[in-house]
C-alpha cells in the first residue's frame, strides 16, 4: 500500500526545496495532524515531548509552521505523521486556510490553569475548523499542564469534548511527559478507523 501525500496539503510554497520534496513524498500511510489552541497552552511542548525519542526531523516552512515528522506503528501498520505546529502568531494562522486544509486529525489543546483557553477552542478554533470543512475528522482534546493547580474541572472539559464532536479527552503534562503519548496514539487509531485502513 502506498499513499502519496497530496502536495496541495503542504500549502503554498513559493520555492520548493529538496527537503520539501522529501517531506511531501513519504511512503506508506501519511496523516496530517494539526495542533490548535491559544498561545502558551503548550502546543509546541506537547509535540516536542511526544516526538523526542523517535524524532525524524522538524521542518520550518516558508509559511511559518513547524512540521514534525514522525513514524509510529500500530498493529503492524507504519504511519507517518506530519504534525503541524503553529510557529508564529496564533491569531495570524487562524485566518489561513492552508493550516487546516487536508488535515486528517486535530489536536485541540487548552491550558488547565486558564479557563479562557478552553472557551476559545469552541469560540475561535472549532468555528474556523468548521468553516474550513474539517470538523468531521478525528480529534482529541488535551487539557495540558496537569502538573499545575487546575482551574478547569474535569466535567467542564468533558462537556467541551462532547461539543467538539464526542472526542476523547486527555489531561496531560508536557512538562512531565504524562499521558502525552496516549493522546497521540489514540488519535492515530481514530484516523486509521476513519480512513478504513
Ligand atoms: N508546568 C507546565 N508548563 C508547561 C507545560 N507545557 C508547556 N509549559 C510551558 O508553557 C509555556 C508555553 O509552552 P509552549 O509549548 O511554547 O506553548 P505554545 O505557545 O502553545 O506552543 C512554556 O513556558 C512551557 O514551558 C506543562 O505541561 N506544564
Ligand atoms: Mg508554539
Amino acid at each position: 500500500m502506498m499513499y502519496v501525500l497530496d502536495p496541495t496539503r503542504m500549502g503554498i510554497m513559493s520555492e520548493i526545496s529538496d527537503k520539501d520534496i522529501q517531506i511531501m513524498y513519504t511512503e506508506g500511510i501519511v496523516f496530517k495532524v494539526i495542533v490548535v489552541g491559544d498561545a502558551e497552552v503548550g502546543k509546541t511542548s506537547l509535540v516536542r515531548q511526544h516526538t523526542k525519542a523517535k524524532f525524524d526531523n522538524e521542518y520550518q516552512t516558508t509559511v511559518g509552521v513547524n512540521i514534525a515528522k514522525e513514524t509510529i506503528e500500530i498493529d503492524d501498520k507504519k504511519i507517518s505523521l506530519l504534525i503541524w505546529d503553529i510557529a508564529g502568531q496564533v491569531q495570524f494562522y487562524m485566518l489561513h486556510k492552508v493550516y487546516f486544509n487536508g488535515a486528517n486529525g486535530i489536536i485541540y489543546v487548552f491550558d488547565q490553569t486558564r479557563p479562557s483557553t478552553l472557551a476559545n477552542l469552541k469560540q475561535n478554533w472549532f468555528r474556523k475548523i468548521s468553516e474550513y470543512g474539517v470538523s468531521k475528522v478525528p480529534a482529541v482534546l488535551i487539557g495540558n499542564k496537569s502538573d499545575l493547580k487546575p482551574k478547569v474541572i474535569k466535567p467542564t472539559a468533558q462537556t467541551m469534548a462532547k461539543t467538539l464532536g464526542e472526542i476523547p479527552y486527555y489531561e496531560t503534562s508536557a512538562k512531565l511527559g504524562k499521558h502525552v503519548d496516549d493522546a497521540f496514539r489514540k488519535l492515530c487509531e481514530l484516523m486509521l478507523v476513519a480512513n478504513k485502513l
